[in-house]
């Protein structure tokens, strides 16, 4: 759960003597690019070598008490840990604005390596919210943080005295046919944050001011500077992705709307414009996999919902070993003893809490939890897989310095457990117990692409569309008059999703989303949805898989095992392209493994389409 880096305060120019002409700060990447010249070997006692060491390690201290304080607050929310978790963070932004500070007066040319420019740059650039140098601001950001969370963890939708939490709103959304009520659970959910606003723009404002006062422009600028690569170019790439996979999102798009058509009627889903967003099967149209029984294509070929058999077989803690049974199968560490006792399976009925699933390495020795509030389906068992994923990168790169201590990329880390759960097919999941033998046919590969795809492939524009929102919230492009309106002009021209009713600026929808008040970037869920494919044929071929893709997977192979394992090992302490390449032979983000996994898909879906006006 590190959203960003922080220290304990000492000045240490005074111990290491800094070059103390200040100058503008250069960009990670313009700065690794003087590094070329310099050795491979650090063997030079310089100043700088010794500035990484000591703000390193005191970054991982005071990152370690904010962890924790934090998990109290998300796991126990009241005055008392929000008072707690707040000092925390406030403590965390001032250590970290006085490393940075001193980082700024090094320059690359300090460095007698290239890895210290690498651990430079991440001590004074690596955080999704930079501290503001003025202390009353840093603290005053703080506490809107952690206001802004609590709350998110505490809403509720009520009538009179009747309250329902996301849990119960999101049952509504996944299992009624009624227009009405679906709406009402949509609009009350999203209703609750309407005084969410302010308290956003203004943490919007400090974020801001934090990018400012580290050498950014804005905060977009900070969280697009993490990858290795100029910020354009890998917008670029981006949108090259989202293009090549765009046909097959406008297929699965056309064919989901037809059939919701049929259902309720073309007069509460007109056949030419967007799909509404409360007939999707999730409280924020990001994933249609709980619409399966409405789309499915196939309705007479044998059932592929292990759901029945996991809510009859397995306790929530049992979800979680079978998980961990996966990664042990690949040769992986078990988990420790620790992450058992200490993590949060079921939501308590005694105290709010943050349900939305969550990793966190505490203290970056082993001390790993999970907070999930689970539910005995296929929907919470993939998510357990997400989560361990994350775990599994902690406990492997626990040995590197700790600003390496984190995905290649953002995405990457996103990406692992994702990986995994493509692995459990059909076969894998009557291994253990949780289908019934089939015979597998076209009806049966059909069936279950669909399945696949209402997860990832709908997911694709949903993970581009928050942070479109939140860059153009920070560089002023949208201002607060605008924040409903511009929400809105990106759901449907990128998703094809329209609000259930019309929503003005008296309301706040992204601020429904955790990752808003969470400030959690989320590009990071686009990158991984891509990745994770290059990942599973990566891993498919080390497992020495022959067939299509879709039908693979690595459950029991030691030698896709062994690929995961040493590129979790590098966490960050390498150019994430490199580490791609390790890993699958190419530097580069590619669509090619995606599309090829739903060709069988694709073609169906187009079949299906003849005759039909798909668009939005
Ligand atoms: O937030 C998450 C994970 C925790 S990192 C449960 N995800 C995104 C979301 O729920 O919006 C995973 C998929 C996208
Ligand atoms: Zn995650």
């Amino acid at each position: 759960m590190r959203k960003s880096l922080l220290p304990i305060i000492v000045c240490c120019c005074a111990l290491f003597g800094c070059n103390k002409s200040v100058k503008a700060p250069e960009t990670p990447v313009d700065a690794e690019q003087k590094t070329s010249a310099l050795s491979d070997e650090c063997t030079a006692k310089c100043p700088m070598c010794q500035y990484v060491d000591y703000a390193g390690e005191t970054l991982r201290n005071a990152v370690s008490e904010s962890e924790q304080k934090n998990w109290d607050y998300m796991t126990n929310i009241n005055p008392e840990t929000e008072a707690a978790a707040t000092a925390s963070d406030e403590k965390l932004l001032s250590v970290q604005s006085e490393l940075i500070e001193e980082a700024n007066q090094f320059k690359a040319e300090d460095a007698s390596c290239a890895d210290q420019v690498r651990r430079w740059n991440k001590i004074r650039t690596d955080t999704a919210l930079p501290p503001p140098k003025d202390p009353a601001k840093r603290s005053r950001l703080a506490e809107i943080s952690a206001k802004l969370i609590g709350y998110y963890g505490a809403a509720t939708a009520c009538e009179g005295d009747k309250c329902k939490n996301i849990g119960e709103l999101s049952d509504i959304l996944i299992k009624s046919r009624n227009p009405d009520e679906l709406k009402k659970a949509w609009t009350g959910w999203h209703n609750a944050f309407d005084n969410q606003r302010a308290l956003y723009q203004e943490f919007a404002k400090l974020g801001n001011e934090g990018a400012h006062d580290i050498g950014f422009k804005d905060l977009s600028e900070v969280w697009l500077a993490g990858y290795d690569m100029p910020a354009a170019e890998f917008q670029k790439d981006i949108q090259a992705l989202w293009k090549e996979l765009k046909p097959l999102y406008d297929s699965l798009h056309c064919y989901v709307r037809a059939k919701l058509g049929e259902v309720y009627g073309t007069d509460v889903v007109p056949q030419d414009k967007p799909i509404p967003a409360h007939l999707l099967g999730n409280m924020w149209a990001q994933e249609w996999n709980n619409i399966y029984p409405i789309v499915v294509p196939y309705p007479d070929a044998p059932n592929l919902d292990p759901s029945p058999k996991i809510a009859e077989k397995l306790k929530p803690v049992e979800m979680v070993q079978l998980c961990e049974d996966f990664y042990q199968s690949l040769g992986m560490r078990q988990l420790p003893k620790s992450f058992w006792v200490n993590s949060m399976f079921v939501k308590p009925v005694d105290r709010e809490v943050v349900c939305h699933a969550s990793a966190w390495d505490l203290n970056t020795k082993g001390d790993v939890r999970i907070k999930v509030c689970i539910e005995p389906n296929m929907e919470n068992l993939m998510t357990i897989q997400h989560e361990l994923g994350h775990i599994y990168y902690y406990l492997y790169y626990n040995h590197l310095p700790f600003v390496y201590q984190t995905g290649a990329n953002d995405g990457f880390h996103e990406g692992i457990g994702d990986t995994l759960t493509l692995s459990m097919t059909p076969k894998y999941l009557q291994e253990v117990g949780l289908l019934d033998d089939f015979e597998s046919n076209k009806e049966t590969t059909i069936n279950q692409q669909m399945q696949s795809a209402l997860e990832k492939i709908a997911f694709l524009p949903f993970g581009l569309l928050i942070d479109e929102w939140r860059w153009h919230v920070f560089d002023g492009t949208i201002t607060p008059e605008n924040y409903n309106a511009e929400w809105w002009k990106l759901r449907e021209s990128l998703q094809g999703v329209s609000a259930p009713e019309p929503r003005d600026e008296s309301h706040f929808d992204a601020g429904a989303k955790y990752h808003v008040p969470g400030n959690t970037p989320y590009l990071r869920y686009f990158i991984a949805r891509i990745l994770q494919f290059q990942f599973h044929k990566a891993l498919c071929d080390a497992a020495g898989f022959k067939g299509p893709l879709y039908e693979c997977s690595i459950f029991n192979s030691k030698e896709a095992g062994k690929k995961l394992m040493d590129m979790l090992s590098k966490g960050a302490s390498q150019p994430w392209q490199k580490t791609l390449e390790e890993m699958t032979g190419s530097p580069k983000m590619s669509a090619a493994a995606m599309l090829e996994y739903y060709e069988p898909l694709k073609a169906f879906l187009d079949e299906q389409n003849k005759g039909r006006t798909c668009g939005f």
